[in-house]
């Protein structure tokens, strides 16, 4: 499976101008060594998000992957889930993204899994025992952020379960250089340079908006979700999981 193992170096030479960073072919190309050497504890937060999928699934529910990318944690679901008649909804807006997704879902025959190539503000969700924003809630504008959990809290059936990883701010600017150094400190040990790191940043300014992580609890609570806690942070990655 070459095709998945391709090296990220769309950062690595001077760009002229940087314009802003997007979800196209060439990104995709490169999308599992990129977002592997950029998000800290990418792997143990897509093999978790396997084992809660097996725990929370429920026989007829659906499981929603929401900006799926090349389906990762779906086929992390997959892989773990023991209920029977559940379906796997595989959502992202980046068709060059699901092409390549769907080449592994031919590959090996995952019937239990559904693409579907859409923004995530614009589709229904429902019969859902699980939900997965795995670091792209972070992309949505913000203005955009409540009414899309307040959706998700509403299609989840009682007892689901929505799990949140994103990069998260601080409030004290001192917190907030010092995880910001330990991000591009752990980047430089996976190979990136200075100049891709400083490139990267620039193109995702504007794009990729972190919050604080109260701001994420306080935004669970108030669309109705009984409790939200961290189950997982490395430096400014983090994973929240929200019950219903
Ligand atoms: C993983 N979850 O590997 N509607 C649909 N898709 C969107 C939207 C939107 N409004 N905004 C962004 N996306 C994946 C990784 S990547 C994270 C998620 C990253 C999609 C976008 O096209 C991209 O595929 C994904 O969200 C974010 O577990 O690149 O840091």
């Amino acid at each position: 499976m070459t095709r998945y193992k391709e090296k990220d170096t769309l950062y690595a030479n001077p760009l002229g101008s940087i314009g802003a960073f997007s979800f196209d072919a060439k990104t995709a190309a490169v999308f599992p060594d990129m977002i592997q050497r950029s998000a800290p504890g990418y792997a143990a937060i897509i093999q978790a998000i396997g084992l809660l999928a097996a725990r929370f699934c429920r026989e007829q529910s659906r499981c929603y992957d929401l900006g799926c990318s090349l389906g990762a944690a779906s086929f992390a679901m997959q892989r773990e889930i023991r209920a029977k008649e559940y379906r796997i909804v595989a959502v992202d807006n980046s068709a060059a993204m699901l092409d390549r997704m769907r080449l592994h879902l031919n590959e090996n025959q995952l019937h239990s899994i559904d693409m579907v190539c859409a923004d995530i503000r614009a589709i229904p969700i429902e019969q859902a025992s699980v939900v997965v924003l795995n670091f792209t809630l972070q992309f949505v504008p913000i203005a955009d952020r409540p009414p899309l959990i307040a959706k998700i809290y509403q299609g989840l059936l009682p007892g689901g379960a929505l799990i949140l990883s994103e990069k998260i701010a601080f409030v004290d600017p001192r917190q907030q250089q010092l995880h910001t150094e330990l991000h591009h400190a752990f980047k430089q040990a996976q190979g990136y340079s200075e100049l891709e790191i400083s490139q990267k940043r620039t193109a995702l300014e504007n794009v990729l908006l972190p919050e604080t992580l109260e701001t994420h609890q306080n935004r669970l609570r108030d669309a109705g979700f009984a409790s939200a806690e961290t189950w997982f942070q490395y430096f400014n990655f983090a994973s929240l999981i929200a019950l219903k």
